[in-house]
């Protein structure tokens, strides 16, 4: 039983280094150290043994299980590194290789130029309102001193979703809303970004969507010096120190009287090019003083209060502020356009 059990020792340590996985090994585990396994059966003939040979042999059989169960652990250990090791050369990552630069993203050009004139009126005292895209006739038009029927209507071409619902067509409905919340009392001074539509036809410079920033100002003693004053500060903020502002007279049935702002042409210094139409200005809103009219349809004494409103495109504005030449590079999303603009 001895040579046995030394001889089953030996097959064992030789077939345990010989494993090449975990699997093999637990094999070999189970073949030799197993319930049933190789030193199992030999001590099962331990009953045959004589009294002073038995715990000899017992002892020998633990001392073989010993080896072997040592033996089989430095082995699972050493199979488990050679895998871990070959994983880590399969997976290395080789940091050297020049990175992928990440695309960052910014906001949009339109974006920037509203944000700019919010933050210059708000820097003024102005507060920012917003009102509905989906808006009612009366709001759009009739509290503006447009009632149905007004010719004047046809100068902003509408898309309609009912009778009395339109999406609407510039931001002054905002300027009607904010006063009749102010029930009556002054002052109110706000300006309004947003989204506007219009049936126009989409070309270089026109949009069937496009942005407005509406601008309205209503109290005691407000008057046309007051709505100069405030559109030179826009004009020279947006353009330029250098650049001089013109009001021309213009109609809106919403104010009395109505002008178009005009700032001198940048490309031509005054002298006339083919950017302003030889003329050497270039329009940039409309404006006025709020009309009687619309001071009392929302609710305001038009005998104590006066008030100015202005309205402009945003697009218009970056259009000549940055020389692009066509609108639908805002709505394109042209990446390559998109990032010329980001200042990071
Ligand atoms: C108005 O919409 C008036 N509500 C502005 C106003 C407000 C006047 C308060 C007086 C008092 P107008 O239709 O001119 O006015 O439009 C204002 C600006 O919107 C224009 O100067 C232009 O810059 C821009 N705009 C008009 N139509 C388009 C269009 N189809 N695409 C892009 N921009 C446009």
């Amino acid at each position: 039983m001895k040579e046995r059990l030394q001889q089953l020792k030996e097959e064992a340590l030789q077939q345990i280094q010989s494993s090449e996985d975990n699997k093999q090994l637990q094999d070999t585990r189970v073949y030799y150290l197993g319930k049933k396994g190789q030193i199992t059966e030999v001590l099962k003939g331990m009953g045959k043994l004589s009294k002073e040979e038995r715990p000899v042999i017992g002892q020998l059989a633990n001392e073989v299980r010993d080896t072997l169960t040592e033996a089989l652990e430095e082995k699972d250990a050493e199979l488990e590194a050679i895998k871990i090791n070959k994983q880590l050369r399969e997976e290395a990552v080789d940091v050297t290789l020049p990175g992928k630069p990440a695309q960052n993203g910014g906001p949009h050009l339109l974006m920037e130029v509203i944000r700019d004139i919010e933050d210059l009126f708000i820097s003024m005292g102005y507060q920012v309102a917003e009102g509905p895209e989906v808006e009612t006739d009366y709001y759009n038009f009739e509290a503006l001193n447009l009632p149905k029927g007004h010719p004047a209507r046809d100068m902003q071409d509408s898309f309609y979703i009912t009778e009395e619902l339109l999406m609407r067509t510039h931001t002054s409905p905002v300027q009607a809303r904010t006063m009749l919340a102010h029930e009556g009392r002054g002052p109110v001074k706000i300006i309004c970004p947003g989204k506007v539509y219009r049936r126009d036809t989409d070309d270089a410079t026109h949009s069937h969507q496009f942005t407005q920033i509406e601008g309205l100002y209503v109290d005691e003693n407000v008057r046309m010096s007051d709505l100069k004053g405030t559109l030179n500060a826009l004009a020279k903020h947006l353009f330029g120190e250098d650049r001089e502002i013109r009001l021309r007279p213009s109609f809106f049935p919403f104010t009395e009287p109505s002008v178009e702002l005009d700032i001198s042409c940048k490309v031509c210094g005054g002298e006339g090019c083919s950017v302003c139409k030889g003329t050497g200005w270039i329009e940039i809103l409309g404006a006025g003083l709020v009309h009687p009219n619309v001071l009392q349809k929302a609710g305001f004494d038009p005998e104590k209060y006066t008030g100015f409103a202005f309205g402009m495109g945003p697009e218009r504005i970056a259009m000549l502020k940055y020389g692009i030449e066509d609108i639908r590079h805002f709505y394109t999303n042209d990446v390559r356009f998109l990032k010329q603009f980001h200042k990071a």
